[in-house]
């Protein structure tokens, strides 16, 4: 049945669990994350549809239907899952999208890595997935393309269907042309974005970056510009910016730049926190605490992530500050996410290597000041020590969004608790309560935390107060309100494109 909606995200909208030899479908055990919300579009529509990969042995003839009917508490929509080959996943996922995309994404050029990117094999991925997307759209539905490591998916698909509505969203960062035009398919990529009738992003700052680059790259003229919200400038914070661009005209075409800063569920996240078996569990994550003061970084394990700069300033924190033996601990979650890539690893060995370092140096049998955790607590356990940690120290190098400083904020039904939150995290311009670090600078980040810890209750209360409604402000429904929006709005620019196409 033909979809008004297909979402083409690269993983599947479910887990896959094995159970006694057969594989079920389960919903994610979270309702928190973005997967839900995705899925939560479908309501709004007759028939949706999603596109995935799913790895095969051989995708020839893949040992799983290719394409599956639900009907969830969602609606009712249809999975395609494109088999590749295990090659083909490392080629496409873990090479070309996260050795070669990813650090340039991030700003971390010395990073890159371009010699081993099977660009033939990049494009023929996105290919397919543009195929299925165009073989699942309906006339004029409005198709949703997630993420850089579908980036041609846009272009290939305005070839095979003119009619539909394409929108993007980047969940990453996105750099100015200074980086991004590091990558040799700058603008085969760019060619591709802007064919969408709309592309999107967290913050202004990277919509202004993606319209600095595609004005490198092509002739691309500003048709409205318009100045950015003041609940998304904190002064002086790196990633502000005052006005962007926002209706480009390239290649003939209308192209719209939106910004939409991703949220939490506040309400499912404010309801586990008022739990009474969640309370309990903080209370006697608290008593085990005793006089210590907690505090909590939690992440995947990513160099983005800044999890070993973070070790380090909390060594001269301690170095520095003798006051503070055996009276503060952090608790350190990094959990690995891709275990099969080196640089991953050596991030991992990094980090397991400054936690044991700062135990060895400063421990007793009574007080380990670095409490290392690397396997995912489940995610009602983590909102427990979201309640119980005095201070969240987030403080990534760079980062799209950041829901990890949001999670603590929106659990903070108490009122109290401080937020130490990089300024080159997507979060931080509308979190400029939070006390700012610059994750660059010893100085700032070991200030930073510093500051935290000798707050006094009223101050931490005010910045929470302020904190808490931003957060709410801009929670998940609010995105997707925001978005579905957009997609109305998207008629206009494509019906113009379609007449100017013809
Ligand atoms: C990308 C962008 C952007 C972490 N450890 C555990 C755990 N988590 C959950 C957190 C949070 C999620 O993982 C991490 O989200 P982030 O936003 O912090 O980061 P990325 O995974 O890098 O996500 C990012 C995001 O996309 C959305 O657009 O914000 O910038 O990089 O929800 O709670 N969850 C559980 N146990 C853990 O140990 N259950």
């Amino acid at each position: 049945m033909p979809s008004d909606l297909v979402i083409v995200y690269h993983r599947q909208p479910y887990e896959e669990v094995e159970v006694d030899g057969r594989i079920e479908l389960r919903e994610n055990k979270s309702p928190n994350g973005i997967v839900p919300t995705l899925k939560s579009f479908f309501g709004s529509v007759e028939h949706g549809a999603w596109i995935a990969w799913k790895q095969a042995n051989d995708p020839s003839s893949p040992d799983f239907e290719q394409v599956i009917d639900i009907t969830d508490d969602y609606g009712s929509y249809s999975v395609s899952r494109l088999p590749l080959s295990p090659k083909q996943v490392r080629e496409f996922y873990h090479v070309t999208s996260k050795e070669a995309f990813w650090p340039i994404l991030h700003g971390f050029r010395e990073r890159y890595n371009y010699d081993p990117v099977d660009w033939p094999n990049f494009r023929e991925v996105n290919w397919r997935f543009a195929e299925a997307a165009a073989a699942e759209a309906a006339e004029n539905a409005v198709v949703w393309v997630h993420d850089y490591n579908l980036w041609l998916v846009a272009g290939y698909l305005r070839k095979l269907r003119p009619d539909v509505r394409i929108a993007f969203f980047h969940h990453t960062p996105f750099p100015s042309a200074d980086m991004f035009n590091v990558l040799p398919w700058r603008k085969e990529i760019v060619e591709s974005l802007v064919q969408c009738d709309v592309v999107g992003f967290h913050i202004p700052r990277y919509a202004a970056n993606f319209v600095s680059v595609a004005r490198s790259l092509l002739d691309v003229d500003v048709i409205r510009r318009e100045q950015v919200g003041n609940d998304m400038i904190f002064e002086g914070t790196a990633l502000t910016e005052r006005s962007l661009p926002t209706l480009l005209r390239c290649e003939g075409r209308e192209v719209a730049v939106s910004v939409a800063p991703v949220g939490v569920d506040v309400d499912y996240i404010a309801q586990c926190a008022s739990d009474p078996d969640t309370l309990r569990r903080a209370g006697s994550i608290r008593t085990d605490l005793g006089e210590s003061r907690l505090i909590l970084s939690v992440g995947r394990t990513d160099y983005t992530k800044g999890g070993v700069e973070q070790l380090d300033s909390f060594e001269r924190v301690l170095e520095n500050n003798r006051d503070l033996h055996g009276k503060v601990r952090l608790m350190h979650v990094s959990v690995t996410a891709n275990r099969n890539m080196s640089v991953y690893a050596q991030i991992q060995n990094d980090i397991e290597a400054a936690a044991g370092r700062i135990n060895g140096r400063f421990g007793t049998l009574e007080w380990q000041p670095v409490a290392l955790i690397t396997r995912p607590i489940p995610f009602t356990d983590l909102i427990a020590y979201y309640l119980a940690a005095d201070i969240a120290w987030i403080t990534p190098l760079a980062d799209g969004m950041n829901l990890v400083a949001k999670e603590f904020v929106a659990t903070r039904n108490d009122g109290d608790g401080v937020l130490v939150l990089s300024e080159f995290a997507g979060a931080a311009v509308e979190m400029g309560s939070a006390v700012i670090a610059n994750p660059f600078s010893y100085r700032s980040m070991d200030e930073a935390i510093v500051t935290a810890l000798g707050m006094p209750e009223k101050e931490r209360r005010q910045r929470m107060e302020i904190l808490r409604r931003a957060v709410a402000r801009r929670d998940i429904k609010a995105w997707g309100a925001q978005l579905k929006d957009e997609f109305k709005a998207l008629r206009g620019y494509a019906e113009r494109n379609i007449t100017n196409a013809a």
